[in-house]
This record gives C-alpha cells, structure tokens and sequence, in this order.
C-alpha cells in the first residue's frame, strides 16, 4: 500500500493507474480532482522511409578509417549513414473535477492498494466527509471513479488535452475528439517550436477521442458548453474511455472518428451496465490474477514502518524496513501489470504514463538497455503474458527492419538500432547527422531484444511459440549479425563500426566512439548464435544454419582483460571517457546476459573489478542494472547496499543535480522519471532470491544477511518451474516446485546440489531439505501462468 496525508502537488505525487492502454495519474486535491490521460497508442507522426540509402556506401570507408585507427574519421563519416529521430509518445489529457467545498481540511489521507490496483482518497472540510476511489479496468476498457460523500455536494467536471482538439458536453457526457501533430522536435536537440499539424481532412497523423459519462441518480446535471455541473450528489459514477485510430498490425492507422465514438460508446453502455460494483468486481478479479502469483516476506518487521506514509518512509529508510523493498519489489509487478497487456503496445521509457509534449528522450523505445529492462522481470516475477507486448513489437521490428538492414547495410536479417516507436522504426536515429554516433549508431537493438524471444521459451518450454514466432525472428537477427561480422586479419570475426552504448573511448588525446568490436557487440552476439542453435536443436531443424553460426561463434573476437584487471569495454584497451559511467554494456555477458558464468573464474574476478571501478552510484536504471549485476556476482550484501540507493527522494521540480532515486510515488528517477528503474529494481530482488541461467535452480544465490529469514512464493525459474521457497538462518526449509513444462528440476544452494528429478507437467513437488531432502509429489493446485 502506497500512503500520503496530503495531496498530490507534482506529478510525481501523483498515483498511477492502468489497464495497459489506459493510464492515469490521479492527484487526489481537495478543492479540485486532477486526473492526467495517457493512451498508450497516441505518438506523434505516421510511418514513414526511415532508411539511409547513402550507408553502403559510407560503411566501407568507415571499416577502412577503424582499421587505420582513424576514429576521427570514423565517428564523422557515422553522421552519413543516420536516419530521422523517431516520434514522441504524447499526453492526451486531463480531467478537471471542481467542487464547491471550502474551508479546513481533516483527517487526509489518499492511498494506493497495489494488491486491488484501487487508489482512494478521504478527507473532511467542514461537516462533509468525501471519499472517491478509482481504478482502471482491464476488462472492460474503462477509468472508472466514484465519489460519495456523507452531505449532498456539487462539482463541476471538464475535460481537456493539449493536443489539438474540440470537446463538448451534453446530457451525462462530455466528448472529446482530437489529433495528434505530424511530427513533435526532440526536447534535447532543437528548440522547442509547436508541434506540427498537419492539415484536419489530409493529416497522416493519428486521431484519438475521449468520451467521458457521468452517472448520478441523486443528483441534478446541466452542461455549460464544455462542462458538466453535478450538483446535490451523494454519490456519483465517472466512467471514461479513449481510443485512437491507431491500428495494431496494420501498415496504416485507418480507424475513422465514427468507429472511434462507436468503440467508446460500446465500451461505456457495457460498463454502466455493469455498475460500479460489477466494475470493480470484474476487475480486482482480472488484476489479482496476475498479482498473486508471486509473494516475498523478507523476515520480520516492525509496525512503525507501516505508520509512516511512502513519502517519509523513503526519506527515512532503514535497513530493518525490508517491508518498503517488498513494496517496491510489488510496485514494478503493479506498474508491469497496469501498462503492459497481451494484445498492447510494449511499455515506453514512462510505461504508459507521459504530461509532456516534449518529453524527456521522448518518452520513446531506447533499446540500448531501457525497453529490455523494463521486462527484465516479466518471467522471473511471474507475469509472462505482460512479457507479450515486448515480443510482438520485436516481431514489427523484424519485419521493419529488413529493409533497414538492406538498404542501410546491403545486409541479410534484420536490424534494428538505439531507438524506436510506436511505428517500429529500426534506422539509426540521429537526424541525419545531427545527432551523436555514440548513441545513434548501434546496430545491435535487434540482437538483445531477441534474448527476450529465447528467455521466453526457457521459462515456459512453449515449443509452438518458440516455432512460429520466436525461432524464425531470431533467425534474421543472426542473419544480419553474420553479414554485419567482418574479418580482423588475426582469424576473429569483429563488428566495424562498432560503439559500446554511449560511453566514449580515450585515445590520442581525443574522445571518440566508433571502433571495432566492442565487447557489448561480440557478448550479444554470442548470445544471439547460442540462443539459435539450442533452438534449431530443439526443434531439430535447419543443421546447415546451425553450423554456420558454430563455426562463426568459435571465431567470435574474445572477451578480454585489461591492464586494471577489467573486463575490456572496447577490443583495445582504451581508457574511459568516465569510469564511472552509467552504462554497463560489456557486462552483459555477466546480467542479463549468460556467457559468464560461475565457471569462468577469471572472468567472473575481472567483472568484479569492472563493477569496483564503476562503482555504485548511478542514475535509477543505473542502480538496478549495478544491483541486478552483484547479485549474479552472488554478493548479497553489495547487492543489498546499491539496491538501497533507490531510497533517496528525488523532487520534480529541484533544480539542482540529483542523482538516482525515486520520487514520492516511487515511480523510479533517473532523474527524471524512467520507468526502466522500477522494474530493474524488482527483477533484482527476484534475481537475489532465485537464480535459473546455469541450468538449475539456485536458491539463495545472492541472499543479504539482513534476510536471514524469509519466504517468497511464485517466483519462476528456466524450465518451466514455479517456485516457493521457506528459508530460516539463511538455510532453505521447505519448497514447493510447480512444474509447468514435465522438465529435469536439478536444485543447488551455496555452489551444492540439494536434489535433482524428473517431473511431470502439471505436478507440484514439496521438498523439505531440513530433515534430508525428502521430494514428495501432490496434485496441481494453481493454475499455471498462462502465456
Ligand atoms: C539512454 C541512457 C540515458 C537515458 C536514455 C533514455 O540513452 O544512456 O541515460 O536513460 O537512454
């Protein structure tokens, strides 16, 4: 439960709610009710021809200056070969409610249960007692708010958006309709001029519209132009829904504002049908679905921590308040929960929730660490169906970027790069040549988005999936990287051009970012190719490819040591532009990635070394990425110490350098707001709790001292296993395996193997390791994750 006594004065007091297109921020004022809109679909722009023709033939002169170890040259020539900054996820509204009362406020206190997906708020002015709660329905597509209140009162309701638009009221409805702009500027790279609108009847751009009711029995409404006026009420319904004309897997966005009204008048009659109760029945049901799969309890707690409210809790942390990380840990679970769906759009770098016309970094898909972040817990938290979203865009992507990797590269497969939008772009971004190489040039988006395909299937073992949709996506990504490798002259296979994400290199007094092979490129390659052949192998097709991509994987460049005893972030030993930078892209191999693992020693000493010289300060996802790393390095109480930098209270609106945090209402602060930290924090704790890359289950890998006791319920490992687990004096006790997929279940603690059986689909084992390990089998009980 998330808890303030006051109300919401920035946006990031503000509590989110959503259904996966729908969000919502509510800020729960006394005098008036703010309610800001996001739909998920609503960017600005249209598809377009993103792709740079001039790159094939720039590329070999850019290979010819790396090999010279002319990186000036080389970092010039990149700006030859970018294509057009991608578009901007953009607000849709706000609802404005307005009530008459006056006077001093008692007893406030406004609440966010993550366990029903409710927020509610309750206060006293005078004699009157007002209560509102509002949630956002899955299952029937609507933001739903109720207020009531002990005395009759009135408000007035209005709905508006900064985008271009009309909106008028009538009867219990207000109706909103409007466009999106043709293109929006990237706040960081030009100035801020207005968006740009294209013409009403000609616009390429997207269509939205908001239909807002207001249902009230007690009370008397009347429409003012724009608004309605409720007045006498003891309790009133708002139901609201919106939708563009955006189409999923379809080129074009072709829905018409006719449909649009008839979709969000259908979605209304059905909901006022429903009633409130029936609404919210409907979904706590469709919600806790998903959230009860998966519990921790990391020991005892003291109840003064409940007393406090989330604001003062944060600025007070201790490290006795382990409630405050299973909150957070639940949080991410909420927040994947709310913005992530079967059937959506895959979270942005602000999940659903955006205010800003320019917002920061657009508020698009970077998928040089951000987009995969935010699913790092969608399996190992135990809400695979959240997990789609993802893959289904890595489909788009695929199919977008052939071109890209044709008539950029002259390559097969497919690529994407750093950046991408609701319309699936893959070129390099950059503005043609405005932008930075560092970031812009990086052709390996395709390549770690797919382990995303691959981890998929090794939590679930779904051999259909992993046939038609993840396998043949895969594929092209190894398609291109094959065409993208070229030959080192010493027998490697090396990338050329080749950046580590953002992070620039030093070298004859200069700073640059393009080089060759660059451990990040050669880690996600190794991971690309491993994840292909164990696939090809499982579904006994495609020897010849599969030979290809074992020959190439021998020859991949090796990951090297440094003169610090580092792991090398470029194939020189270059110095760091910062030594402390954020990213830590040539540790992928380490987390999320697999190719380190805890049989190679010497790398596993130089990645510690790589994360000392890091060090453990960090921007939000800086942190998680940090802590989710220690704990694949099986350091509990590190983990634990750069985890617990999250609980420094960062301010929207300060002005002076802040660094990574959370803001009141815990959405993660890079600073600013990045959803990305939210779900990498509870990926960590799940990845301390359990681990499953090394093909078994480790219980325990990376357990703090502070946790010396504990539970955790639902957490899923590789294989296809759901897991409980008691654990007393850091010892496991008892668990409970729910075997998904009838796989081998092999189970280690502290480097041991406690056990190891055969199972069957479908059957749950308890095992008690205090008296011996004694494995018994019962009957399911719980319905498997679905996915
Ligand atoms: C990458 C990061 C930045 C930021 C942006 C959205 O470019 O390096 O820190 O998170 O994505």
């Amino acid at each position: 439960m998330l808890t303030y006594n006051t109300a919401a004065e920035t946006w990031t007091d503000a509590l989110p709610l959503g259904n996966g297109s729908l969000g919502s921020m509510v800020f729960d004022g006394i005098g008036q009710e703010l309610i800001q809109l996001n739909e998920e679909t609503l960017w600005s722009g249209f598809k377009t021809d993103w792709n740079n023709p001039d790159g094939p033939e720039i590329l070999p002169q850019m290979r010819e200056a790396v090999r010279n170890g002319n990186y000036a040259l080389a970092d010039a020539l990149s700006k030859k070969i970018m294509g057009p900054y991608t578009q901007t996820y953009l607000p849709l509204g706000d609802i404005a409610l307005t009530f008459g009362c006056a006077g001093s406020v008692e007893n406030y206190s406004r609440k966010l249960d993550i366990e029903t997906a409710v927020c509610s708020v309750t206060y006293k002015t005078g004699e009157t007692v007002y209560i509102r709660e509002a949630f956002c329905s899955h299952s029937d597509n609507v933001l739903v708010l109720r207020l009531t209140a002990n005395n009759a009162f009135n408000f007035t309701a209005a709905l508006t958006s900064p985008l271009r638009h009309t909106v008028s009221a009538a009867g219990s409805e207000i109706n909103l309709s409007g466009m999106a702009p043709e293109a929006v500027k990237h706040r960081d790279y030009y100035d801020l001029n207005p968006p740009i609108y294209g013409d009403a009847e000609t616009t390429r751009a997207l269509s939205f519209g908001v239909k807002l009711r207001i249902i009230s029995a007690s009370s008397q409404l009347s429409c003012n132009d724009t608004k309605i006026i409720v007045e006498g009420a003891t309790e009133a319904v708002i139901l609201l829904s919106a939708a563009t004309s955006y189409k999923f897997n379809e080129p074009g966005h072709n829905r018409r504002m006719a449909e649009i009204e008839q979709i969000l008048a259908k979605r209304l009659d059905n909901a006022v049908d429903l009633g409130y109760e029936g609404l919210k029945k409907r979904h706590v049901m469709d919600y806790t679905a998903i959230y009860n799969r998966a519990q921790i309890d990391l020991g005892e707690k003291a109840a003064r921590f409940n007393q406090m409210d989330t604001r003062t809790r944060i600025i007070k942390y201790e490290p006795a308040d382990t409630g405050l990380i299973e909150l957070l840990f639940q949080y991410g679970r909420y927040l994947m929960i709310a913005s992530s769906r079967p059937g959506c759009a895959p979270g942005n770098l602000q999940g659903i929730w955006n205010k800003e016309m320019y917002p920061p970094w657009q508020s698009n898909y970077t998928i040089n660490i951000n987009t995969q972040m935010n699913y790092w817990p969608a399996l190992t938290a135990n809400m695979t169906e959240c997990h789609l979203p993802l893959l289904d865009f890595i489909g788009k992507l695929a199919e977008n970027g052939e071109k890209t990797a044709r008539v950029n590269y002259n390559a097969e497969g497919w690529a994407a790069h750093h950046n991408s939008d609701i319309w699936g772009q893959t070129a390099p971004v950059g503005g043609f040549g405005h932008g930075q190489p560092i970031w812009a040039l990086w052709p390996m988006g395709g390549a770690w988005l797919c382990a995303h395909l691959w981890e998929h299937f090794a939590f679930t073992r779904d051999i259909e999936y992993l046939r038609n949709h993840a396998y043949p996506i895969m594929k092209g990504a190894a398609q291109f990287c094959l065409s993208w490798l070229t030959e080192d002259g010493d027998g490697f296979l090396i990338t050329s051009p080749s950046t580590s994400p953002e992070h620039l290199f030093r070298c004859n007094n200069g700073l640059y970012a393009v080089s060759s092979a660059a451990t990040c490129d050669m880690m996600l390659i190794w991971d690309l190719f491993t994840n292909c052949i164990e696939s090809a192998e499982i579904l006994g097709i495609d020897p010849d490819f599969t030979q290809t991509l074992s020959a190439a994987k021998e020859r991949l460049h090796p990951i090297k040591i440094g003169a610090r005893g580092q792991i090398q972030e470029w194939s020189r030993d270059f110095d760091d532009e910062d030594e402390q930078h954020r990213h830590l892209s040539h540790l992928y191999g380490l987390f999320p990635g697999r190719q380190i693992d805890g049989n190679n020693k010497a790398l596993i000493a130089a990645a510690r070394k790589t994360m000392d010289i890091r060090g453990d300060i960090s921007t939000g996802w800086g942190l998680a990425w940090r802590a989710c790393l220690w704990a694949r390095l099986r350091d509990g109480n590190r983990t634990l110490s750069v985890f617990e930098r999250f609980f420094n209270l960062v301010y929207e609106s300060a002005d002076y350098p802040q660094t990574g945090g959370l803001y009141a209402n815990l959405f993660d602060a890079h600073p600013p707001f990045q959803i990305d930290g939210n779900f990498g924090a509870t990926a960590c704790v799940a990845e301390m709790l359990l681990q499953s890359h090394q093909g078994f289950i480790d219980l325990l890998p990376a357990l703090p001292d502070a946790w010396h006791s504990g539970e955790f319920n639902g957490l899923m490992a590789r294989g296809g296993f759901e897991v409980d687990l008691l654990w007393r004096k850091n010892m496991p006790v008892s668990a409970t395996i729910r075997s998904n997929a009838g796989e081998r279940c092999v189970i280690f603690h502290e480097h041991k193997e406690l056990c190891a059986f055969d199972t069957e689909k479908g059957m749950v084992y308890n095992i008690d390791f205090a008296r011996g390990v004694k494995i018994s089998k019962a009957e399911t009980a719980r319905n498997s994750p679905s996915g």
